[in-house]
C-alpha cells in the first residue's frame, strides 16, 4: 500500500477530502430545508413504497405558480408494457420540469396505495398524482389529502365517488370508446361471416376503470348483433402470465368452439397467442385476436401474423399531465375530465408502423 502513497496521492487524497467536507455542509443544509428527505428512501414491504427524490433538494416547493413542486405519486404497479411506459413518461416528465418526485409502486394493490397517499400527505408534497388500481374505496384517503390541501391529479384511472371535489382533474383514455372500437372492428371484421362467432374474453383487474369500461363499450357495440355471443369471460388481471393461465383454461373447456379472444390489454393477448400455439391452434387464423394498448410486443405479434388488431391506449401522457399540474398552480380552472388521444392498428400496418413505435 505504502508505495501508492507518493506526493501526487497525497494531493488527490487531500482534494477528495474537501470535496467530501464540501458535499457533507451541502447536505446538511437539503436536510435541514426539507423535513421530508428521510422519508424519501423509506422501503415497505407491503408498498415496494421507494419514493425517489429526483432533481434538485434544495428547496422545498411551496406549491406557488412557477416554484418547484414535490409531486408524490402512487402508480398502480407495474404489470403490463403499457404500465412501463407510463410510468417512466410521467417521471420523466416530472424531472425534466424540474419537480421533485416521491414515487410509488402500488403493486397492483389498494391497500399500499392508500398508505402511500397518507405518507404523501404527512411529507406535506404539494400535489399527488394517483392512478387508482380499482375505482372504489378510495373516497376517504383522498378526502384526508383534501382536509390537508393537497390536490389530486387523477391519472390514467378514474374513480367512482360521488364527490368530485376530491379530485382537481382526470387526465386518461376513454375506455368505453376503446371497448367500441374493439366491438365495431370486430362486426366490420365479421360483416360476412355467419354466426354464432364464439368470443372469449380476457378482463383486466376486477374493479379497475379499464376493466368495466372495455367490457361495457364492447358488448355495448356487438350486442348489435346475436350472431356474437360472449361464451366465457374471466379476468387475466393484466398480465402476461394470468393472461396465458386463463386462456389455457378457455381452451380446455372450449377449444376448437372460441373463434375470437377479446383481451383487455396487449399483455394478456401475448400470454393468450402462447397458449394457443401450445393447444396446437394457430392465433390470428383459428382464432381471431383483439388486443387494447398498442405496445411494441402487440406490434411485433402483429407483424409475425399473430394477432389480429390493437386499439391504442396512450400512455404516454407524462408531459401534458405536469403542463396541468403547473396550470393548476398558476390559478387556471382546469376541465375535470381530459381525454388522451388515441387511434387503432391493424396487421397489414405493423411491420410499417413498429420502428416508429415509442412503447
Ligand atoms: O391498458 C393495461 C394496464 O390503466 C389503461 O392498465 C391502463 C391499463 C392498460 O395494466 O395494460
Amino acid at each position: 500500500m505504502k508505495k501508492f502513497l507518493t506526493r501526487k496521492g497525497i494531493l488527490v487524497l487531500l482534494l477528495s477530502f474537501i470535496l467530501f467536507l464540501a458535499a457533507c455542509g451541502s447536505t446538511e443544509e437539503t436536510t435541514k430545508e426539507e423535513p421530508a428527505a428521510e422519508d424519501n428512501t423509506e422501503q415497505t414491504d407491503e408498498g415496494n413504497e421507494e419514493a425517489i427524490t429526483e432533481g434538485e433538494t434544495e428547496e422545498e416547493g411551496s406549491g406557488e405558480a412557477g416554484d418547484k413542486l414535490v409531486i408524490g405519486f402512487s402508480q398502480v404497479g407495474a404489470e403490463s408494457e403499457w404500465r412501463t411506459a407510463n410510468t417512466k413518461s410521467i417521471q420523466d416528465a416530472i424531472k425534466e420540469a424540474g419537480h421533485e418526485l416521491k414515487f410509488s409502486d402500488g403493486q397492483q394493490k389498494q391497500e399500499n396505495q392508500i398508505k402511500a397517499i397518507r405518507s404523501f400527505i404527512t411529507q406535506k408534497v404539494d400535489a399527488i398524482v394517483f392512478s387508482p388500481v380499482v375505482e372504489t374505496g378510495f373516497e376517504t384517503v383522498m378526502q384526508e389529502a383534501k382536509d390537508a390541501g393537497i390536490p389530486i391529479f387523477l391519472a390514467d384511472r378514474a374513480v367512482d365517488a360521488e364527490d368530485d371535489s376530491l379530485w382537481v382533474t382526470f387526465l386518461g383514455s376513454d375506455f368505453v370508446e376503446e371497448g367500441r372500437k374493439a366491438g365495431q372492428w370486430l362486426i366490420d371484421e365479421m360483416a360476412d361471416q355467419e354466426g354464432p362467432i364464439n368470443i372469449v374474453e380476457l378482463q383486466g383487474t376486477v374493479g379497475s376503470a379499464p376493466a368495466i369500461d372495455r367490457k361495457e363499450g364492447f358488448e355495448e357495440i356487438i350486442g348489435s348483433d346475436d350472431k356474437f355471443e360472449i361464451i366465457k369471460s374471466q379476468t387475466g388481471d393484466f398480465t402476461r402470465a394470468k393472461g396465458k393461465e386463463v386462456m389455457e383454461a378457455f381452451l380446455k373447456s372450449d377449444g376448437e368452439n372460441i373463434d375470437v379472444l377479446y383481451a383487455h390489454n396487449d399483455d394478456m393477448a401475448i400470454g393468450a397467442i402462447q397458449a394457443i400455439e401450445e393447444y396446437g391452434l394457430k392465433p390470428a387464423e383459428d382464432i381471431t385476436i383483439i388486443g387494447v394498448d398498442a405496445v411494441k410486443g402487440a406490434f411485433e405479434a402483429m407483424a409475425d401474423g399473430k394477432m389480429n388488431v390493437t386499439i391504442e391506449c396512450n400512455p404516454l401522457f407524462g408531459p401534458q399531465l405536469v403542463d396541468l399540474i403547473e396550470q393548476h398552480f398558476a390559478g387556471v380552472e382546469l376541465e375535470k375530465r381530459i381525454a388522451v388521444e388515441e387511434s387503432m392498428y391493424t396487421m397489414d400496418q405493423a411491420a410499417e408502423l413498429l420502428p416508429t413505435r415509442e412503447y
